[in-house]
């Protein structure tokens, strides 16, 4: 399906205007897949007529939406002619290398990829690269081979070691947890719970903490339901659940909160306050936590400009503007962080509208 839209103004509207472009469905491509734009459709590579193209893990998902809205909104204020949201339906490894080839196809500038899998978009971002595009991976790592730089939320152990001590806390530091992720080849994913079981392995205060199994949801709320379900049947002892995808953890909540496990199996990790705002107020969870998306997407559209416009080239110790959200620096592995994250509970949740 090939979804349009037109420019918007603002990140609120640029949301607004993702979640309505799904009605205006104008011809069909078939391949469960969609694409928008906003602005004119340009080829050349000037510095007033580039084109960003950003292809996140899945469309369909709440969380790209707010991400795209900040990336459309960044794309516009650092000066890029045409941006273009396109993507698969679903979050597999090879899901995205026919988008990546149609970008190189049509000479598109900048490609901000969120991978799906490190390694599967490699040979077609190589061959992009070799058309002349620049490659910026965000929220989900490339093989590092295949991008200039990694727009990245927070750094990847802090998000894990966030994760851990919410769930300790809530769990008395002690009992049966399980990691209910995305995707077993999310990039983003494996390396939070790579982390988790390090510091799990090797911190005392976690000795008493046994995790005892990891499923995958896929990003899909269907099974990401039926994956929680299935770890309480499994697991009757569990105390805690950690669901470090948006998805995941709104599913999970959704189930517990009409179980007999509402209130008395924890459940935290990564979510979205307007989806988790219900399960925090009926008592099903306690904390959480995210960075803000749409600042992810809005960084990510500013590195793109400074890499196509030659100011940067990605390296360590490189730097550029982004609009309101000011100088950022390229730190080691050619990773920019954009930060901070933020623990939500019912105290602070109403002060939060993504
Ligand atoms: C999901 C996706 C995404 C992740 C967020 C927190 O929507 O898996 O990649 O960064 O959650």
């Amino acid at each position: 399906m090939r979804f349009i839209h037109s420019g918007s103004t603002g990140r609120r509207a640029a949301f607004a205007a993702l979640a309505t472009s799904a009605a205006l469905i104008l011809s069909a491509c078939g391949g469960g897949a969609a694409t928008e734009g906003s602005g004119s459709e340009s080829g050349s590579g000037s510095e007033g007529d580039q084109t960003i193209t950003f292809i996140p893990k899945q469309l369909n998902n709440p969380y790209t939406d707010v991400v795209l809205g900040g990336g459309e909104d960044g794309a516009k204020e650092a000066g890029f002619a045409s941006s273009e949201v396109v993507g698969p339906l679903d979050a597999s490894a090879s899901s995205q290398v026919s988008f990546i080839n149609a970008e190189t196809q049509r000479g598109t500038n900048v490609i901000v990829i969120a991978a799906n899998d490190p390694d599967a978009v490699g040979p077609a971002l190589e061959e992009a690269r070799a058309a002349g595009a620049k490659i910026v991976a965000f929220d989900s790592d490339t093989n590092p081979d295949y991008r200039d730089l990694f727009v990245s939320q927070v750094n990847a152990k802090d998000v894990a070691l966030i994760q851990l001590e919410l769930i300790s806390e809530q769990i008395g530091g002690k009992g049966e947890i399980a990691i209910l992720s995305a995707t077993a080849n999310a990039t983003n994913q494996n390396e939070w719970i790579k982390f988790m079981e390090e510091e799990l392995e090797s911190n005392p205060d976690y000795a008493d903490i046994e995790l005892v199994a990891k499923v995958y949801g896929d990003d899909d709320d269907t099974k990401s339901f039926q994956e929680a379900q299935g770890l309480l049947q499994a697991y009757p002892d569990l105390k805690g659940i950690i669901s470090p995808t948006t998805v995941g953890i709104a599913a999970t909540a959704r189930y517990l909160s009409t179980s007999e496990y509402k209130g008395k199996v924890a459940l935290t990790g990564l979510g979205l306050p307007n989806e988790m705002r219900p399960f925090v107020k009926d008592g099903t969870v306690t904390e959480f936590a995210l960075w803000d998306p749409a600042q992810l997407g809005y960084v990510a559209a500013f590195a793109g400009k400074a890499l196509a416009d030659g100011d940067i080239t990605g390296e360590t110790g490189d730097t550029f503007e982004a609009g309101e959200l000011g100088e950022r620096e390229v730190g080691d592995g050619g990773i920019v962080l954009v930060g901070p994250p933020t623990q939500f509970n019912a105290d602070n949740i109403d002060d939060y509208d993504f």
